[in-house]
């Protein structure tokens, strides 16, 4: 039997602060913004809000280069507007998870600013020095995640200080005990606060090894693979439970880890229910399926890859661990437009299976904003229209400096893949701006937004969001779908996905078909008997017969009572 808990059984739903709600016309959202939409994520039935980082920042990654991890974003309000957020969300039953980035500060954090006056200053060791090589040449070729070295020369000591993303993201060094001390410190006060829990930026990187030799350089590629030696480094699990005995076990909190590379082994380290480090993780795999030399490409996920992953996942973490399960965020491309179909004719309906064979697996589900009404991959045509630091980096080094890449091709596999394509305004009605912000948006508001709205979405029984109110209220009615086992069905089959979900003499048949045309599914017998029950059905489904022929995208979960 599976242990119970409160964060196994929640749904959460994340929140991109700069791009949800705009309270006072500056075109960029804020705390008193999401305050003011509380009762529409209550209406949706969620009950946990992860919210991307709020902190102080210059905003070089959109708040992900934190300059004062005690302070708020002065775009976004002030501690008072936080604080009346926080209670707003509890007198909802809503709770609220801070996105915690440690692996990396911003350089303009007064421990950068001390650290790299001098080779003897208190906080040097606060972060990663190293000496070049000679003539001008970093101490290694690792590259970093946003382009270039993730080395940058400083002349203040005639040094390098690593910095796998960006270089106004400098990696804290957590081999010092003055630095863990440090975050655990702040993480309590945040804690004492009275917030929820913490998805941890990166805290797969935390721990890097002490000598740093060259990484392999992928075909057509300039640096080299930092990966082996910086991700699931060996003091990482270490410096975790540390981090759960001084503070995380203290408190009644929700913990996930983003956890890049990580493998189902790893995972069981990470979020293992024996071993008091984090309650679960985030994994890629299946959001990384089609990627070859990194992820500026345009190939499709086949299914049978998907269903691989995800029922790997879904098998081996059973009783063991705990999965997040997601196909959005703030990361990737829209989940409609990467693994729906984003077409007029098929954007509900295809958002709607997804959902389904999403929220039908164990684990905890994330919506991402904007995701519980079908919204799309942005219609980029220019280089102009980005505003990730990702994009701008990337076209830099691979279009204007190296000419590796033709401009046209590069902007197609920005289209498909951009992180701004979730970045866009969320769409709160038809009006101007789609009722984001009465001033000029800081990234465009994607064009369908007359069609693509809450407003229109809320009022209608029938839509992505009324779906998606459902899933979340039968996840809580239904103990089957949150602690229940699951068994792939047709495992070969390259259009339908199916599974089974067992509890305690209960079956629930999940049929999702991922394609645009009707396609057939080996239903076992028993679910066309008696006493099979049609839980939800994207195409209005009442009764289980015929169920074996799945329409275009068409999705369904039936629940049989067997004696
Ligand atoms: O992302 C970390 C991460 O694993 C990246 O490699 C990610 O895949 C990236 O978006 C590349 O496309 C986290 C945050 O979620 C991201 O928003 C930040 O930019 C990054 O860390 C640095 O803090
Ligand atoms: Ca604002």
């Amino acid at each position: 039997m599976i242990k119970r808990a409160w964060w196994k059984e929640a749904v959460v739903y994340q929140i991109y602060p700069r791009s949800f709600m705009d309270s006072n016309g500056d075109g960029i959202g804020d705390l008193k913004g999401i305050t003011s939409r509380l009762d529409y994520l209550k209406e949706l039935g969620i009950d946990v809000i992860w919210l991307s980082p709020v902190y102080q920042s210059p905003n070089d990654d959109n708040g992900y280069d934190i300059s004062d991890y005690q302070a708020i974003m002065q775009e976004f309000g002030t501690m008072e507007d936080f604080d009346e957020m926080l209670a707003e969300a509890h007198r909802r039953g809503i709770r609220i998870v801070m996105d915690l980035v440690v692996n990396h500060t911003s350089d303009e954090h007064r421990w950068f600013v001390e650290s790299r006056k001098s080779v003897d200053s208190p906080k040097r060791d606060y972060y990663i020095w190293r000496k070049g090589k000679g003539d001008g040449q970093p101490p290694n070729n690792w590259g970093s995640c946003f382009s270039g070295s993730a080395w940058q020369y400083d002349d203040a000591t005639d040094m390098y200080y690593l910095h796998l993303f960006s270089k106004k993201q400098p990696d804290l060094n957590w081999d010092n005990s003055a630095v863990r001390e440090e975050v655990f410190s702040m993480m309590d006060w945040w804690c004492q606060k009275g917030i929820d829990g913490f998805r941890m930026d990166v805290i797969s990187m935390i721990s890097k090894t002490a000598d740093m030799p060259d990484g392999k350089v992928g075909e057509g590629g300039i640096y080299g693979d930092f990966g082996p030696y910086c991700i699931h480094g060996s003091n990482v699990h270490r410096y975790l439970k540390e981090m759960n005995e001084k503070v995380l076990s203290h408190y009644d909190l929700m913990t996930v880890g983003e956890t890049s590379g990580v493998t189902v082994e790893e995972a069981l380290k990470y979020a293992g229910e024996e071993e008091h480090e984090l309650n679960m993780v985030f994994q890629f795999e299946h959001v990384d399926l089609g990627n070859v030399n990194g992820k500026w490409n345009r190939n499709p996920v086949p299914l049978t890859e998907f269903k691989k992953v995800m029922s790997k996942w879904q098998t081996c973490l059973k009783g063991k661990a705990w999965n997040s399960l997601f196909l959005g965020n703030h990361d990737q491309p829209r989940s409609v437009s990467r693994f729906g179909n984003d077409s007029p004719k098929y954007r509900e309906l295809s958002a709607k299976m997804l959902a389904t064979c999403l929220h039908m697996m164990q684990g905890t589900p994330y919506v991402y904003q904007g995701e519980e009404l079908g919204m799309t991959n942005y219609p980029f045509t220019d280089i102009g229209q980005f505003r990730d630091i990702e994009n701008l980096n990337a076209y830099r080094e691979l279009v204007t400096e190296s000419r590796l890449w033709e401009e046209k091709e590069l902007i197609s596999c920005f289209q498909y893949k951009s992180r701004d394509n979730a970045r866009t305004p969320m769409q709160w009605d038809d009006t101007e701006n789609a009722g984001f912000s009465t001033g000029t948006p800081w990234i465009g508001v994607n064009p369908n937004y007359k069609e693509i709205n809450a407003k229109e979405q809320v009022g209608n029984p029938d839509s992505v969001f009324r779906y998606y109110q459902k899933l979340i209220a039968l996840r809580k009615e239904q103990p089957i779908i949150v602690y229940g086992d699951y068994e792939l069905l047709m495992p070969e089959d390259a259009s339908v996905y199916a599974y089974i979900r067992r509890l305690d003499g209960q079956s629930l048949l999940v049929l999702c078909n991922f394609s645009s045309e009707e396609k057939e599914a080996d239903v076992p017998a028993q679910f066309f008997g008696k006493g099979a029950e049609v839980l939800i059905s994207n195409y209005g489904r009442d009764s289980a017969d015929g169920i074996g022929k799945l329409r275009p995208y068409e999705a369904a979960a039936i629940l049989l009572e067997t004696p």
